[in-house]
């Protein structure tokens, strides 16, 4: 008898999830610029939890509820709200956060955590907390899929790099080998993995951060392990 390991897929955009099946899966949603780094990094400071939203006008109106309100659109901070989407709203004490919980909506992130819900669990997965992500998924012992957010859906290098280093750690637990996807994105961190930073300055989000005057977000978003949680999305929340 063979004993199957569970398998690790990556879906590159949003776009493509039609032709995953998440049911009895576990999608692990990424968006390395900047969604889901910031997800992790509220929670790690304090956030009771997130409800992520689709529309502006939706996220702006649970301020009444005594939410904090977190918008990006085109990468800035979109108005009439108390944070934008930065990991650093959460960690420079400009607006105290613990305690709090926290309406967001960002252009792709948010898009895709919703899109993901047909999984049997989805977490939020970053650099930030790749280690605790890949030890929770070693426990679950279920097919995974890597959600990438991606760009307004379109491809982007770095969810994909987040897709090849999970893959690489889950090397010797998962198959990762039978999914096309997979391999090209353990490709992708195989070049990029020395030298992230460096790597990424081509790419298309860092250049619209860089214009924004982002370059630090980047920074930080690409630290392995900073913090040991695995934020999970379950009946509309984060916690
Ligand atoms: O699209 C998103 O969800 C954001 O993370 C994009 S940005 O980094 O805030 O521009």
């Amino acid at each position: 008898m063979t004993n199957q390991l569970p398998t690790l897929d990556v879906c590159f955009s949003p776009e493509l999830l039609p032709l995953y099946d998440l049911r009895g899966k576990v999608a692990v949603v990424v968006d390395i610029l900047r969604a889901t780094s910031s997800i992790v990094t509220a929670l790690a400071q304090g956030v009771t939890h997130l409800v992520p939203f689709s529309e502006l006008a939706e996220c702006q109106a649970q301020a009444a509820a005594g939410y904090l309100t977190a918008a990006e659109r085109d990468g800035r901070q979109a108005e009439g709200v108390d944070l934008g989407n930065s990991p650093f709203g959460y960690l420079d004490g400009v607006v105290p956060v613990r305690g709090r919980c926290v309406a967001i909506t960002t252009t792709n992130g948010t898009r895709a955590l919703h899109l993901s819900a047909a999984a049997d669990k989805v977490l939020v997965g970053a650099f930030l907390n790749i280690g605790a992500i890949a030890e929770h998924l070693r426990r679950l012992q279920k097919d995974v899929v890597v959600v990438c957010a991606g760009w307004k859906g379109n491809f982007c290098l770095e969810d994909t790099l987040f897709g090849g280093a999970l893959a690489a750690l889950l090397q010797t637990d998962f198959d990762t080998t039978s999914s096309d996807a997979t391999l090209a994105a353990l490709d992708l961190w195989k070049t990029a993995e020395a030298d992230v930073a460096g790597y990424l300055l081509k790419s298309s989000h860092v250049r619209r951060l860089n214009s924004l005057e982002a370059h630090k977000d980047m920074e930080f978003c690409i630290r392995q392990d900073e913090y040991t949680i695995v934020p999970v999305f379950q009946d509309g929340r984060i916690t």
